[in-house]
């Protein structure tokens, strides 16, 4: 992650759960800054695809913060639903994000497609897009994917937003079912971050 070049980033990211995992995959040396000190508000996501949304979000916060900016937009992709929520993944919880509100939707969505879908692999993966904004207008963006199914029930406490029901290809268990330095090593945010 360019990590001679840079030596100090700024995350453009409310999202708590996030920011934990990003923080975590940064070197040590790299100075942080998030907006757990600055509080900047979200731009609205107007874009249709990860990409779009990702750029938007990183140049936001760069030009907000005059800092490299590095941005996250992520989802997850049912195929029964018609790859849905994807990048509404975060509106399918609410303004309050609640993301027992979100489960509850998915479940039923995909009960209104398939009443014995508990006898099927409802596939589905985790899309992220990284973006690092500089301030003189260079970025670089990269997208890393996990393929995996949805658990018959919300499992785990452990991450957030859809953890509790995604099983990644070749595991048993939930992503929020796993230890976190597990998950931060094999997911979709790992995968564009090793690219990056
Ligand atoms: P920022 O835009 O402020 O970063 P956000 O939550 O609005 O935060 P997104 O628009 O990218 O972020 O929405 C992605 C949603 O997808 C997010 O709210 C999560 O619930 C879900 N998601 C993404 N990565 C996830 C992961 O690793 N585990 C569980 N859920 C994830």
């Amino acid at each position: 992650m360019h990590k001679k070049k840079i030596k100090e980033i700024f995350i453009g990211s409310n999202n708590k759960g996030k920011l934990k995992e990003i923080a975590d995959l940064l070197p040590k040396s790299l100075k942080i800054y998030s907006n757990l000190d600055y509080k900047i508000q979200s731009p609205i996501e107007t874009g249709n695809t990860f990409q779009k949304n990702s750029l938007l979000k990183a140049k936001y916060f760069s030009k907000k913060t005059n800092k490299i900016c590095l941005s996250d937009d992520s989802g997850i992709e049912i195929d029964i639903l018609g790859k849905a929520p994807g990048v509404y993944s975060a509106d399918w919880s609410g303004k309050k994000r609640n993301f027992n509100l979100a489960i509850r939707k998915v479940y039923k969505e995909i009960f209104k497609k398939d009443k014995n879908w508990k006898k099927k692999k409802i596939t589905a993966r985790f899309i992220c897009v990284l973006t690092i904004f500089w301030p003189n207008g260079k970025f670089i963006s990269k997208t890393g994917k996990i393929e995996g199914r949805i658990s018959k029930s919300s499992k785990g406490k452990n991450g957030f937003g859809y953890d509790p029901i995604f099983i990644p290809k070749r595991k048993r268990l939930t992503f929020g079912e796993m230890d976190p330095e597990i998950k931060y090593g094999i997911d979709h945010r790992f995968e564009a971050f090793k690219k990056n």
